[in-house]
This record gives structure tokens, sequence and C-alpha cells, in this order.
């Protein structure tokens, strides 16, 4: 049999598109028809299982998927055994509890003897641990946010991503209890060449999550300026100098982060810098 590895990722969901969209710029192919459960790669030994994100952590703990694509959110509510490998920067939210808009509060000591419906019964059990206090969880599996309103709680505790789905509801947060992004996880006894397999997936993560963070610079500037403009653009060892057609002026390219570069841009106009291209960068290798 081929030796490939298995990676679960949510099948239609918030998840899916970022989670699909990484692995297509890591250069993985794969055909993903609708209502497929099962596809594999034509490029790279991997095979993709498509299901529920609720189920992930569990199916990545028992090895009938070797890694998952899935929310710290899911992960640590569902408390298996896992590794994860590395934090993905997409589907970031938040946990937090939240009660009536009108409601006068002055801190955690509120949920005390309070109901509090919840679809993360372990993070809000913990938290409320924490913090000494003793409430009910009510474990619903959705529509919690209308908890409150059909008096079912005096607060609830939800994911929070703009905050637009508390305030229609008449909601308002008031402690964030859990911070959540995708993350990538594995099954804690990976064989050694299954590991291998999925060392180079993350090593294609890494160059493309670097590549988003930079940008490709190109400026053209006089010469007596170029010392100025390289202790402003550093690059990953230097910067590429190329003397122009025109007498006097070169061109200079660097690699920064683009956060850098808007930082130092009145100074790299100041040095003389003109014509300045910021072009992306699609990986990173350093
Ligand atoms: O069908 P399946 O079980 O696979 O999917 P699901 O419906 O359980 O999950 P899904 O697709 O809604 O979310 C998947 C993951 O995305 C979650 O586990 C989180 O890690 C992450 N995520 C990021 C979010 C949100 N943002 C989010 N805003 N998950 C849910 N929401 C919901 C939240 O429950 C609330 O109803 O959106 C509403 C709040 O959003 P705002 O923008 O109004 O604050
Ligand atoms: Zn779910």
């Amino acid at each position: 049999m081929e030796k490939i590895i298995r990676i679960a990722v949510q099948k239609s969901g918030r998840l899916s598109d970022d989670s699909l969209s990484l692995i297509k710029e890591c250069g993985i192919k794969f055909y993903n028809g609708t209502g497929k459960l099962k596809s594999t790669s034509t490029n790279f030994p991997i095979e993709f299982l498509f299901l529920r994100d609720d189920d992930i952590p569990g199916y990545v703990a028992d090895g009938v998927a070797d890694l998952g694509i899935v929310g710290q959110n899911e992960v640590v509510e569902k408390d298996k055994n896992v590794t994860t490998m590395k934090a993905l920067g997409f589907s970031k939210c938040r946990l937090s509890l939240a009660v009536a808009k009108g409601q006068e509060y002055n801190g955690v000591e509120f949920f005390e003897g309070k109901n509090i419906a919840t679809s993360y019964p372990k993070i809000l059990g913990d938290y409320l641990k924490s913090q000494n206090i003793n409430a009910d969880i009510h474990e619903i599996s959705g529509s919690v946010e209308i908890a409150p309103s059909i008096g079912l709680a005096e607060g609830i505790c939800d994911i929070v991503s703009s905050g637009s789905t508390l305030m229609m509801n008449g909601l308002k947060e008031v402690e964030e209890i859990f911070k959540s992004e995708a993350v990538l996880i594995a099954n804690n006894d990976l064989p050694d060449w299954k590991k291998e397999i999925a060392e180079k997936l993350l090593f294609r993560i890494n160059a493309v999550q670097k590549g988003k963070s930079s940008k490709y610079v190109l400026l053209n500037a006089p010469n007596e300026s170029i010392e100025r403009i390289i202790s402003l653009i550093p690059g990953m060892r230097s910067p590429t100098i190329l003397p122009l057609a025109q007498e006097g002026w070169s061109s200079v390219h660097s690699v920064l982060n683009e956060d850098q570069f808007w930082e130092n841009i009145e100074e790299l106009r100041a040095a003389g810098a003109e014509g300045i291209l910021v072009v992306p960068i699609e990986k990173m290798i350093l």
C-alpha cells in the first residue's frame, strides 16, 4: 500500500474555505467535489477526510485521521489526547460570557448561583472553577444566544467574532474566557514515516505563512541615499542593489515584514526613494 497520511478538515463551515486554501497554497492538489467525504491528493501523499468540526479532535486522537485542522476551542473542549503542531492564524474568535444588555454587571461574581447556557461546558467549567464561581451550566448545542430571552439562563457563554450576534439578541459581552484560532493537530503516536510526511506539510505551511507576512519591495533611489535606505529596509540577508540605466541611480530590492514597510515609508521617501513597488510573496524559505 502506498504510504499516505490522512488529514481531517471541516466539511462545510467557517473553517472549510481557509483550511482548503492553505492546503492549495502549499502546492497540494486534490479534487474537492461537493458531497465527497474523502479525497486523495494527486501530488502529495495525503488523503482528506471531510468531517464535522466537532468530530475532528476525536478522530485524530483515535488515529482514524493522523492530522486535523480545527478550532482550538474544539480541541480544548473535546479534551482528547492530541498534539497541537501549529497555530494557523485564521478563524480567530473568542469564547465569552454575555448577559442581557440592561443587566447591571460588576464582575464575574454575578454568575454565582446563576444558570449559564453554552455549547462549551468544559471550557466554561474550567474557567468558573478558576474564578471560584459556582454556577449551573446548561449545555445546549446551538442557538445559545436566545437562552436568556426565553428564560433558560441568565447568561450565556458562546463564540464571539464581530459581536453582532450578541447585539442582535440584546446581549452584552462581559468576560472573554478563551481565545481561539484554527490549529493543525496531530495524533500523539504517529509512526516515524507519518511524522516525516507531517513535517513536510508543516514545512510548506511555514513557508506560506512567512510569505504572507512579508513583501518584496523594489524602489529606485539616487546612489548617495542607498546607505540610508539599506538601514531602513535591511531585508533577509541584505538588499540587492542594481544600477539603473540612468547614471547615479540604483534599484534596491528587499524583503521585509509589511508592518515594517509601512512604519518606514515616510523615511524612505524622505531619503529619496521613488517608484516604490510592493509585491506579494507566495512562499518564503529561510
Ligand atoms: O457543521 P460543523 O459542526 O462542522 O460546524 P459548526 O457549525 O459547529 O461550526 P462553524 O463552522 O460555525 O465554526 C467552526 C469554527 O470556526 C468554530 O469552532 C470556531 O473555532 C471558528 N469561528 C470563528 C466561529 C466564529 N468565528 C463565529 N463567529 N465559530 C462560530 N461563530 C458563530 C458563533 O457561534 C455565534 O453564533 O458566529 C456567531 C458570532 O459571530 P459574530 O461575528 O456575530 O460575533
Ligand atoms: Zn460543529
